[in-house]
């Protein structure tokens, strides 16, 4: 599902998207609305400099709204266009279009001055594996021109859909790679799903999880398992295991499914609305 990024993988992107980026005029850069600093690329400000730039906080749908808003004054007071999204609701897409139709009014006001008329506004949509590019894609353009899915590079060759007159969108998106250089930023992504797991450990990674759960979804794991405050690892993931009957053979509670069961819960929103960075 996630993806596990190599110095050849990031010289590669950086090539792809620094000869992409010279094509177009307005970047829109997907984040994910539950962990906004480790899911934006480190280098968008050198390699989207010049461009107008939006930011769509994308799956706000499972992230924390009142921090939600605070993300959104944070970059909006950095001077981007910010916005925060559920993809997989079209309903959303009004305002994108709004944002899209100011930034792309700012980039003709440009033009205008500099003698240029009747240029088409391009833009494109980048982010991050699995932060919904290609699920934003379709919705933007209500029809299916990007295939869904986390492998990077589905498609081949540069093509451009028309989003509104005037207004052009590369339908391949930008693949940019996440913040890997600090540890807290690996198991957000981790733990989101954002990035392979098994580049962290493990136990690292269910202790951050136990840890967020506690703080944020207490009532949940007091209803749903039982769980209180103070258990400690191995008895939570008993819980776990006991409230949803996963035991293995010899009558032993089958901790491991329990595990996977959980991060998927927490990583689908099933435990609530949990955001991970504050601004
Ligand atoms: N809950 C939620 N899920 C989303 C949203 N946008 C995309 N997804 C899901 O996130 C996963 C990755 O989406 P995809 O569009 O393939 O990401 P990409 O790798 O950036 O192109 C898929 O399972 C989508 O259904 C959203 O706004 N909310
Ligand atoms: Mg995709």
């Amino acid at each position: 599902m996630a993806f596990n990024w190599y110095p050849g993988h990031m010289a590669k992107a950086r090539r792809t998207m620094t000869e992409d980026i010279k094509l177009i005029d307005i970047i829109v850069e997907l984040v994910d609305a539950r962990a906004p600093f480790s899911t934006r690329n480190p280098d968008i400000e050198s390699l989207g400099a010049g461009k107008e730039r939006i930011i769509v906080l994308n799956k706000a749908d499972l992230a924390e709204e009142s921090i939600t808003r605070d993300w959104i004054t944070h970059y909006t007071e950095d001077g981007l266009y910010t916005l925060a999204l559920n993809s997989k609701d079209k309903s959303g897409m009004q305002s994108v279009l709004k944002t899209i139709d100011e930034a792309a009014g700012k980039k003709r006001e440009r033009d205008l001055k500099r003698g240029i008329k009747n240029r088409p506004v391009r833009l494109m949509v980048a982010g991050i594996p699995n932060v919904g590019k290609s699920t934003f894609i379709n919705a933007l353009c209500k029809k299916n021109v990007a295939k869904t899915g986390n492998k990077p590079g589905v498609t081949k060759g540069k093509q451009w859909i028309s989003v509104r007159r005037g207004v052009d969108l590369m339908d391949t998106p930008g693949i940019l790679w996440p913040r890997i250089d600090d540890l807290n930023s690996q198991i957000n992504l981790a733990l989101i799903g954002s990035m392979n797991d098994e580049a962290i450990n493990r136990d690292d990674l269910l202790t951050e999880l136990i840890r967020v759960l506690n703080s944020k979804a207490q009532s949940v794991l007091q209803e749903r398992y039982g769980i209180d405050q103070n258990d400690d690892t191995a008895v939570f993931i008993e819980k776990v295991a006991k409230s949803r009957s996963m035991m293995k053979s010899g009558g032993l509670f089958d901790t491991e499914r329990a595990l996977e069961y959980l991060f998927t819960a927490f990583r689908g929103g099933e435990l609530g609305r949990i955001t991970l960075e504050t601004p």
